[in-house]
Formats: C-alpha cells, structure tokens, sequence
C-alpha cells in the first residue's frame, strides 16, 4: 500500500472504524423542517406536511426508525409548545408514543410585532424584560424536558447605520444571556447561534463567532457557541472557526445544512460535501486528540421549501452518516506525522483520498448489522407512510395556502 493511500474501504479496519464512528452518531431533526416552510416570496403548501406536534413526532419517530440516527427532535417554543409549561406533558406522551425525545429548546423572539426594533437588544426595558421572560420560560421547560439545550438564535440588529446604538445593545444583549445562564440548572447549556444578516441587513447582533464566543463567556461555563453552517460569509474557513471553538472548549454545536449563496438552508451535503466532511474531519480530530467524542450537539437546521419533506429529511440523515463515515477514515496519527513534516501532498491525499471512499456499501453493511434498513429512502418509499400522511393531512394544508404580500 503506498503512503498517499489509506486502507481501502472494505478492509476490515475500514469497516471497524466506520462502525465504531456511526455507533456513536446521532443528529437530532428540527421539527420545523417537517412543516410548511417557505421564502419571503411565498410557502409552496406540501399535502403531507405536518401541520400539528403529534404529527412532527410522527415523522420524526419514522425518520429514526429507519436511520437509528435521529433519537431527538429540536422544538421551536412559540410553534410547538404555544402553551409552554403546559405542553410538556403532551411532548413526554408523544416521545413514548414516537420513540423519539425532545432536543434542543429553541426561544422564538423574532416574530412577535413587539420585536420590529429588536427583543432582548430593544431600546424599550420593557419588551427587553419580555423578552427575557421568554429566555427564562424556555429554560423552564428545557428543565421540564430534561433535554440539555437551550439553543439562542437572535434575530436582533438594524437595517440603517446610525439608526441604533450598537454598543447599549451590547450591553442589553449580555444582561439578557447573563439573566439566562443564572436560570440554568446543572447539566444544562445554553448554545448562543451566531447569523451574519437577516433579517436585519446593516448589523445583527450576535453575528459571527467572535462575538458569540464572547457573550457566551460572559455569560457563564454552561453558555457555549453553535455554529450554524449557513451563516457566514461566503469565503469565510468554517472549519478553522470549528477548530478554535474546540481549542477553547467552547464549541456547543452544529445547525447544518447547505447553501450556494447566503443562508438558504438547503440539505446537508448538496451544494458543498466537501465542507461537511472537512468540519467533521476537525471532530474527529479532537475525538483523536482527546480519546473521547466531543459533547458537541449536532442538529440539523433547515427548510425543505421544494423537496418532499420526509424524502429530504432521511436523505439529509444518510448523507451525514456517510460524511462522518468518512471523516473517520482519516487515520488522524499519519496525518498528524506528514503534517509535521509537511509532507504537503502525501497529508493532502490522505486527506482527501479518505473524502473520495465510496463507503456507502459499508454504511449500508452497518445499518443492516444493527436491524436497520439498508436504504432508508427506499424503505421510507416502500413503507407507505408517505401515502398514509399524505391522506391524514391534505384537507387540513389544502386549506393552509399563504401569499407572502
Ligand atoms: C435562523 C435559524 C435559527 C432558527 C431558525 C429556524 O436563521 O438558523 O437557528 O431558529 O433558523
Ligand atoms: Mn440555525
């Protein structure tokens, strides 16, 4: 075997590595990636879509029955718990009910109209109170869940300079997170997401890792940065980013999807696998370094405007397997070696050549080890679930048809 080659995938270690790195693989799904969703320029309304809880955990039970990947769903509060407290008990009927557990709590403080100038970053004290309330609510029920994420997304920023004093907001911004993490219970994270732009389009925030990071130090050791892959700059090293957040113990987790342009949310793996797969190759680098996984979160965060939504969330699943698969063909303590000895080209293949393994028959070979279907997609379609919802829901979304203006 010559040095540029690693061992090829179905040689025995290929397949021990593949199997030990998806055994402890899990991705957890967004429930709103089982909804309507759409663009400013309008929703395209999915008869099977889920329109109610039940029915999220429906197909996130489904998801996970047939990739054994996806034991979590992440819930938005204002879309799936509108009663808050209350609704916790229905979500733990509905986790023994699916077979699946409530995820990361994620606070909605970006579509009430009390938030036009801003939530917990307003210039008025008083919607900034609401909006902590909310934060202090949301870190109720994740106690309540017992899940270990509070996951912070902002929408918070200006469209004009000069407009709002970015400094004050700052400040409010880091009263606020400071309030949350002192509602924290032991064991619980707060994750603090970063987004360049949008909806505000002159500053936002929190808007990118650098000032993530900070507020989450100041916050507290329990608050910790998630690193959404759509939201950076288009030539922005997002897996250097990953790299020093895991240098500083202070990467929390991972919304992925794909983009070609700004955050279009698009599927894991479509536009750029690449860029999937050199994140992970960092994850597998600190499980290496540090002989033990990473508490990093990894979720998927997206918006299935066009494609099937059950379809696109089994292959979404699939796909990360099969990146994080080959990610764990990267034999770390080489590379380390012709890194050192800038070895440049032989690092390089090793590197890449790990990328270019088909190890698909060797994924499948692991799901039907473990009772699981070789191709969940063709599963998923030979199954029938997909005509069953699709008749269970096409009266109620038929009637659910928006126009954006
Ligand atoms: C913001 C974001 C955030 C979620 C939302 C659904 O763009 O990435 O994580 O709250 O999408
Ligand atoms: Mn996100």
């Amino acid at each position: 075997m010559s040095q540029h080659q690693i061992s090829s995938p179905n040689s025995s270690t290929a397949s021990d590595h593949i199997a030990k790195a998806l055994d402890g693989f899990a991705i957890e799904l967004p429930s709103w990636g089982f909804a309507n969703t759409g663009t400013r320029f309008g929703k395209f309304v999915q008869a099977a879509a889920a329109t109610s809880l039940d029915e999220k955990f429906a197909d996130a039970g489904m998801v996970h029955r047939l990739t054994g990947a996806a034991p979590t769903v992440a819930l938005h509060v204002l879309w799936d718990l509108p009663g808050g407290l209350q609704d916790v008990a229905h979500v733990r009927k509905l986790e023994a009910q699916h077979g699946v557990r409530a995820g990361a709590i994620n606070p909605n403080l970006f579509q009430d109209q009390q938030y036009k100038f801003g939530s917990v970053a307003n210039p008025d004290p008083t919607i900034r109170a609401q909006a902590v309330a909310h934060l202090l609510d949301s870190v109720e029920i994740g106690k309540a869940l017992g899940g270990q994420d509070i996951s912070i997304w902002l929408a918070d920023g200006s469209n004009y300079p000069g407009t709002q004093s970015i400094r004050r907001r700052i400040q409010w911004t880091q009263d606020a997170l400071c309030q949350t993490h002192a509602a924290l219970a032991p064991g619980q994270r707060m994750l603090v997401e970063y987004k360049p732009f949008e909806p505000a389009f002159y500053h936002t925030d929190v808007a990118d890792w650098g000032m993530a990071l900070e507020f989450a130090r100041r916050a507290g050791p329990q608050a910790k940065v998630l690193v959404d892959t759509g939201h950076h700059y288009q030539a922005q090293n997002i897996e250097q980013i990953v790299a020093w957040l895991l240098q500083l113990d202070m990467l929390g987790g991972f919304h992925f999807n794909d983009r070609r342009y700004a955050d279009d949310d698009l599927t894991l793996g479509s536009i750029d696998p690449y860029q999937v797969f050199r994140i992970f190759a960092e994850m597998r680098y600190e499980a290496w370094l540090k002989s033990a996984a990473p508490n990093t979160a990894y979720m998927i965060d997206q918006s299935h405007n066009l494609k099937p939504k059950m379809e696109a969330m089994v292959q979404t699943v699939a796909v990360a397997q099969e990146l994080y698969a080959r990610a764990a063909l990267v034999d770390q303590h080489v590379l380390a070696a012709l890194q050192d000895t800038c070895d440049l080209v032989a690092a390089e293949e090793l590197y890449r050549s790990a990328f270019w393994q088909d190890v698909r028959p060797l994924v499948r070979e692991w799901r039907k080890a473990r009772g699981l279907a070789e191709d969940p997609l063709a599963a998923l379609h030979e199954s029938g679930y997909i005509a069953k919802i699709t008749t269970e829901r096409q009266a109620k979304n038929a009637g659910s048809v928006t126009a954006y203006a």
